[in-house]
């Protein structure tokens, strides 16, 4: 018999993990301002902040996207980062002040200010790339409801969260078009706080920061599902780097049941609320609960469970068995499965331990499929019952 082996993903730095997204204007690569070892530096003058619609979980995700990336002088495809795998940098010479002519949310007359000009010429003499918004993994297909006579549908950006890392104390950060006729602004001042985007499309918006420091702003971005009238968001965390691109150092990220809890429920409400995303809950009415969903690869929001156990026949060693075959979560060091065989269901303990099959066979990253056979085969014992016992501590 093989004990269940859990494997353990080995936790990496986050540093290493992460790309600096730079302008190649000249000299914008040599702006190093001494960060740890590991973050990688990629120039590259265009860079989208990306939204990519993913239907299994019915949310939106995303993160900066390079859309004009060049290495040795050739030209290289898009790249698409996940949120928290790529920093977009705004070095000191992007640094100004503020005018007597410049908005109100500019903030005093003198002040320091840190700006994206996606609205106007990419700029070659303050090395920060020119940031645009984009929803190129949205399909524009009727997925998403339109507006008006037009077919294409539209998903609506707003600012969900702004934090400042590294200086709490300056957090202020504004996203406005030059006619000021939009701005998604955090707090305060906000003519509309929601910008607008075609299904596959792209916007600009001016990006500014009042503060030096490492950001990260959380973007919410939602449509409306065309067949049902059902509204769907996702937040999309990201981070900017003014002046810094260092990470603060802070409580471990989520493992486990609560980083598959924070991925599967989008909304903040939702992971927060023990009736929707506890282990106990079963909030699609599929008869899973969540515990079930995540050790079986499933969905807490839409019914049914990819990996749940299904009873299957096989031979071994030219004996047949009752089988069982299921999709197991790996990484997680306290959750466990055992699968168990009986021949009699009034046994208290179900004593025959499965018989692992072959190895495992990867499902994405962070599931795999397996296969137990009974212990005995169907010839020394006709009548068998078997069953997966999850255990979380
Ligand atoms: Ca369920
Ligand atoms: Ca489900």
């Amino acid at each position: 018999m093989l004990p269940i082996a859990l494997s353990l993903l080995p936790m990496a730095l986050l540093g290493q993990e992460i790309r600096v997204l730079v302008s190649d204007a000249p000299g914008a690569s040599d702006y190093h301002p001494g960060v740890g070892e590991g973050y990688l530096i990629r120039p590259a003058p265009h860079v989208d902040l990306n939204v990519v619609w993913d239907p299994a979980f019915q949310t939106f995700r995303g993160g900066f996207r390079t859309d004009d990336e060049w290495m040795n002088g050739v030209k290289q495809p898009p790249t698409q980062y996940d949120a928290d795998k790529a920093v977009v940098f705004l070095p000191s010479t992007s640094r100004s002040q503020v005018l007597d002519s410049d908005p109100e949310f500019f903030g005093s007359q003198g002040g320091d200010v840190w700006i994206f000009p996606s609205t106007g010429q990419e700029s070659a003499t303050t090395f920060s790339p020119y940031l645009g918004f984009s929803a190129y993994g949205v399909p524009n297909n009727g997925t998403f409801t339109s507006v008006g006579t037009s077919t294409t549908g539209r998903v609506y950006w707003s600012v969900h969260a702004v934090e400042n890392l590294s200086n709490p104390a300056a957090n202020e950060f504004y996203g406005y078009d030059n006619s000021l006729a939009l701005c998604l602004a955090h707090p305060g001042y906000q003519p509309s706080a929601e910008l607008p985007m075609l299904a596959n499309g792209h916007g600009h918006l001016n990006l500014l920061f009042q503060g030096p420091g490492m950001y990260r702003v959380t973007f919410r971005v939602r449509g409306i599902l065309a067949a049902t009238g059902r509204e769907v968001s996702g937040l999309i965390p990201v981070y900017f780097g003014v002046e810094n691109w260092q990470i603060p150092s802070g409580p471990a990220p989520a493992t486990g049941y609560e980083a598959w809890k924070l991925a599967s429920f989008s909304s903040s409400p939702q992971a927060a609320d023990p009736l929707v995303s506890g282990l106990n809950a079963d909030p699609d009415g599929d008869g899973a609960n969540n515990l079930m969903e995540y050790a079986f690869n499933g969905n807490p929001l839409i019914p049914g469970v990819a990996g749940k156990p299904q009873m299957e026949n096989l031979t071994d060693g030219g004996q047949e068995y009752l089988a069982i075959r299921y999709q197991r979560r790996k990484g997680d060091s306290i959750l466990s499965t055992t699968v168990e065989s009986t021949a009699d269901l009034s046994a208290v303990t179900w004593s025959g331990l499965g018989v692992q099959m072959g190895a495992g066979t990867a499902v994405g990253a962070d599931y795999e499929e397996v296969v137990y056979r009974a212990p005995v085969s169907k010839a020394d014992a006709p009548k068998q019952f078997m069953r997966v016992r999850v255990l979380k501590e």
